[in-house]
């Protein structure tokens, strides 16, 4: 990869690094790395870890008004997996050297980004299978090429968190096919649901490869294996067929097979994307009003835990 060395950093060090990579090593904590890799890292993991947490929200909701106690069981279980997503990954940025106190600052201040994803308001039921089948299917997509990325903590993580993940995905599919095959009303509900969430889905993929600004350095250095739409064409080609299979309509005229069989979409709203991301639409507002909400709620519980190892209990058996 030619580029301008830091002062502190030389070409020794970067040819052995990138020989590593192209050997396909792990990268740990304590190895040395270039301030670039430790950087987009910490961008990348640190708005993985908002995501998750963000991402509690939307299906949060719905928790109290859940049909059947079998839904509600599934989908608590779903919402306690996105808090622990987060905190793995908070925890494989810290090995990166980042604090949390600075990374929830980023979060709370509205400077770190999270998924466009957790803008969209859930305004029924059926969104929440949606967002398990189709945002769980993407980010699935996305995180098995991650679980390969060359950082150790980050694809450790990614390797626990897809296993969960797949769970997710698979009781949001059983949910809306269930629908699919439902009443009338339980149909048309599923069907506005795909409406909303298919091209928000298809977004959170990330922008098209030639307005990826950080997709060169990040597969140079074996972060990212596949690109942006390599990962959205995989989205496509498994979820258009059972969608259709289901019964369901999806919200694209131009939507076809190529010769090769994959499934190709229309044009995508990237201006509604990047709005969404700035602010300027959607929940953003809302979502990082709750975090905030919660994050004062609970600084009891931070000074408690301070107070308690400042007197030196933290380590007494109990
Ligand atoms: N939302 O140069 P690229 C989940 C930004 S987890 C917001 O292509 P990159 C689990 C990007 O940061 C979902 N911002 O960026 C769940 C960059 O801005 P920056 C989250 C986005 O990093 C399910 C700029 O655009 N997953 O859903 C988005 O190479 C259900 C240019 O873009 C991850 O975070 C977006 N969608 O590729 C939870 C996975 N896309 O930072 C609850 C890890 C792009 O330079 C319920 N992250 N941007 O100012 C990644 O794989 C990558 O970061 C991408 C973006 C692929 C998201």
């Amino acid at each position: 990869m030619s580029q301008t060395l830091p002062p502190n950093e030389t070409a020794e060090q970067h040819a052995a690094f990138n020989a590593r990579i192209a050997r396909g090593e792990k990268i740990e904590p304590g190895d040395w790395m270039p301030a670039e890799y430790r950087r987009q890292l910490i961008r990348m993991i640190s708005q993985h870890a908002h995501s998750e947490v963000v991402g509690m929200l939307p299906e949060g909701e719905w928790i109290t008004r859940a049909p059947t106690l079998k839904r509600k069981t599934i989908l608590i279980a779903k919402v306690q997996d996105e808090a622990g997503h987060g905190q793995y990954l908070y925890h494989a940025a810290e090995t990166l050297g980042a604090t949390r106190e600075e990374m929830l600052d980023a979060l709370l201040s509205g400077k770190a980004k999270y998924s466009s994803i957790f803008n969209y308001p859930t305004y029924t039921w059926a969104d929440v299978g949606m967002i398990g089948w189709l945002v769980d299917g993407a980010a699935i997509k996305n995180q098995t090429m991650l679980a390969g990325c060359s950082y150790g903590p980050y694809s450790r993580a990614m390797v626990r968190i897809c296993s969960e993940e797949t769970f997710h995905h698979k009781q949001g599919k059983e949910m809306i096919v269930a629908y699919a095959q439902g009443t009338p009303e339980q149909r048309q509900m599923a069907q506005d649901a795909l409406n909303r969430w298919w091209w928000p889905s298809m977004m959170m993929l990330g922008p098209h490869d030639a307005d990826s600004p950080n997709s060169g350095a990040l597969s140079g250095w074996g972060i990212k294996l596949k690109s942006n739409d390599e990962v959205r064409q995989e989205f496509i080609n498994e979820h258009v067929p059972e969608l259709l299979e289901a019964g369901l309509t999806i919200p694209d005229p131009d939507l076809h097979q190529d010769e090769q069989g994959n499934w190709k979409h229309g044009p995508i709203n990237w201006d509604e994307f990047w709005a969404v991301i700035k602010g300027q639409q959607g929940l953003n507002k809302e979502r990082l009003g709750a975090r905030q909400h919660a994050h004062e709620d609970g600084a009891w519980v931070r000074e408690a835990m301070q107070a308690y190892a400042a007197r030196g209990l933290g380590q007494a058996a109990d």
